[in-house]
């Protein structure tokens, strides 16, 4: 567990024993968690290595109770940290000074699927899995996919503005988004948008939430919407002799009209992170990177046409026979090579991850610039990710490093990558968001009139400043 920082610092008080018996009473002792061991699964989310203990936990079962809290804790000056799954990966859920974590898991309810006006509503505590199966089930399509879909939880997909493969033709999980439900920081309701498509009334309120981490409010449910789902996919893996190769063809996919639902890059060390973990397909063994291509819609035959074309537009750049699949088990074979590397990753090496995003037709200058940051630290990258959003998690390896070494070769590469980065016209995250650990990375990316901007906002939605303490701004 790391050092926590001391609420005063932010103008806060750490929770006292008479504010626990407080939350008891509100929400019942069944929903209020202080012993220190239950506490554990409560300090840390998926960002590498980092863990802070909360001082007590709460799982409100209404938004009536979620307001509650917030009255309390605004009264009470006491940190409110809110927590969905915790599958992040930029450490937006950690408890970093204590205080109260708001776990949104039993507001779990999808409250509509309606076919007329295509949306769902759901509360912020619904597994991504849930809602899907229950929406495809209905021959419906919510499209968001973050790696962790099986486990994490619309709240937490609406924090971060979450992404995923699907994100290439669908965009991430903001485009989704028609209105939000949410308490603000004083305890009082706010609900924003709604089911209209479309809505031109003063500031978006909707869609500044969507992205802002816990810190503006805590979101309780959203209204999302939905498409009929496509009757056919087909994915396509493209061996290439090269990495530059590989995503030198990216853009060429777009142009020629390809429209690829998801096109995922994984260099040749990405393969063979998976391959400790199961064996890869016999015709991938030699390629030093591959392209992951799904295309989608209502007629089999168009995606395998569509498929040839893919095919011959990658054999004229260099490319090897594409595999193809569009049965259901074959394309999940196929796409495991790709999901499961952020796991052979983890399995591998402490490690960083650098969520960089460029415009598409720069991924070739992004991977050398993430080649010589590394390089000239001493440090191994291996990179994978969503290349046809030009967003590549360039994955920095401690490997055999002492920490000390690592943590300064690692902050030395990942500045200088950055910095290229955003000459290369990019950002500092595509969609694991600032959180905890790029914060300080914040003025590389945005002016500072814009970051005082954004604080004022901060400010107008928590004067007191309990939401999420020491999330997205620096110092
Ligand atoms: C992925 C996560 C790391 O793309 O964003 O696998
Ligand atoms: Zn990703």
């Amino acid at each position: 567990v790391s050092e926590r920082v001391p609420p005063e610092r932010f103008g806060l008080r750490p929770v006292a024993a008479r504010h626990v018996r407080e939350l008891e009473s509100l929400l019942g002792p069944a929903a209020v968690i202080s012993e220190p061991d239950r506490l554990e699964a409560f300090a840390g989310d998926e960002t590498e290595k980092l863990r802070f203990l909360p001082d007590v936990a709460v799982l409100p079962a209404s938004v009536e109770e979620v307001a509650a809290v917030l009255r309390l804790a605004a009264r009470e000056l006491l940190p409110v940290v809110p927590r969905a799954a915790g599958t992040g990966l930029s450490g937006g859920a950690l408890p970093v000074c204590g205080g109260i974590v708001l776990a949104v898991d039993r507001l779990d309810r999808v409250r509509a699927i309606d076919e007329r006006d295509l949306v769902a509503e759901a509360e912020a505590g619904v597994v991504l899995a849930d809602l899907q199966q229950a929406v495809e089930a209905r021959g419906l399509f919510y499209p968001p996919d973050p790696a962790s879909r099986e486990t994490c939880r619309i709240g937490g997909n609406l924090a971060e503005d979450s992404a995923g493969p699907r994100s290439c033709k669908y965009g991430s999980t903001r485009r989704w988004v028609l209105g939000v439900e949410a308490v603000l920081a004083d305890g009082s309701r706010l609900v924003a948008g709604g089911r209209s498509r479309k809505d031109a009334t003063g500031y978006n309120l909707t869609q500044l939430l969507v992205g802002s981490e816990g810190t503006l409010a805590v979101i309780v449910a959203a209204t999302l919407r939905l498409i009929a789902k496509p009757k056919a996919t087909l994915t396509a893996v493209l061996p290439f002799p090269t990495l530059a190769a590989a995503a030198g063809a990216v853009e060429r996919l777009f142009v020629e009209g390809l429209d690829p639902a998801a096109c995922e890059l994984a260099e040749r060390a990405a393969l063979d992170a998976v391959a400790r973990l199961e064996p890869l397909p016999p015709a991938l063994a030699a390629s030093a990177a591959l392209l992951v291509v799904e295309l989608d819609g209502d007629d089999g035959e168009e995606l395998l046409a569509r498929a040839e074309r893919l095919d011959a537009l990658a054999r004229s750049l260099g490319g090897g026979e594409a595999l193809v699949a569009d049965d259901a088990a074959g394309q999940r074979r196929l796409w495991q090579v790709r999901r499961r590397i952020g796991e052979a990753v983890k399995s591998l090496s402490v490690y960083k991850e650098a969520d960089t995003v460029v415009p598409r037709s720069r991924l070739v200058e992004l991977i050398e610039a993430a080649r010589a940051a590394a390089a000239r630290q001493g440090l191994t990258a291996l990179l994978y990710g969503h290349a046809g959003d030009g967003n590549l998690h360039v994955n920095l390896l401690q490997g055999e490093l002492a920490d000390s070494e690592w943590e300064r070769r690692r902050d030395a590469a990942e500045e200088e990558l950055f910095r290229a980065v955003v000459a290369l016209g990019g950002r500092i995250t595509g969609e694991h968001g600032i959180g905890w650990t790029q914060r300080h990375l914040l003025p590389m990316a945005l002016s500072e009139r814009e970051i005082a901007l954004q604080r004022e906002i901060k400010r107008a939605f928590d004067p007191k400043g309990i939401l999420n303490p020491g999330k997205i701004f620096p110092g």
